[in-house]
This record gives structure tokens, sequence and C-alpha cells, in this order.
């Protein structure tokens, strides 16, 4: 196999990992401790986040999970076809 073409596949390999780490930023940065949730006073840094504690923390358990989180952010960052005008 020629060098360069393997030299392609790593670097767009590495391409797509920065894309999947980008997405993973927004819980990351605000989990500053790096335990894997977002805590109530983690969560007081995002003002929407903060505001919305009670129904983003679905168990009630005081701490955000990756997937309570992105539920979150699904439901604050809608798709492009907003009713409102
Ligand atoms: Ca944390």
């Amino acid at each position: 196999m020629p060098k360069i073409f393997m030299v392609a596949l790593v670097m767009s390999m590495f391409t797509i990992g920065s894309v999947f780490a980008g997405e993973k930023s927004a819980f990351s940065s605000l989990d500053t401790d790096g335990d894997g949730f977002i805590s109530k006073t983690e969560a007081a840094a995002n003002e929407g986040l903060s505001s919305a504690w009670s129904q983003v923390d679905a168990d009630m358990n005081e701490k955000l999970d990756e997937s309570e989180f992105s539920a979150f952010e699904t439901k604050e960052m809608p798709a492009t076809d907003s009713p409102a005008k």
C-alpha cells in the first residue's frame, strides 16, 4: 500500500476524531473536576443549564450524566425550523 495513502487515511481519522471531541466539549468544559458528571455547582457556570436544572436532572440525583446533558442540549438548541418569527 502506498505510504501517502496511509498518511491521508490517518489524517482523515484524526479529523473525524476531532469532530467528535468537539461535540463533547460542552459537557467536558462544564465537568470541571472531570468525574464524568456535572454537579449542581458545576452547572452554576451555565445560566441556562442552572435555571433548567430541575428539568434537566431527570432522576434528581443532583448530578447530570452525559445523556441528561445531551437531552438538555437538544431541547435548548432545537433545529432551524423554529415556528417563532
Ligand atoms: Ca463533575
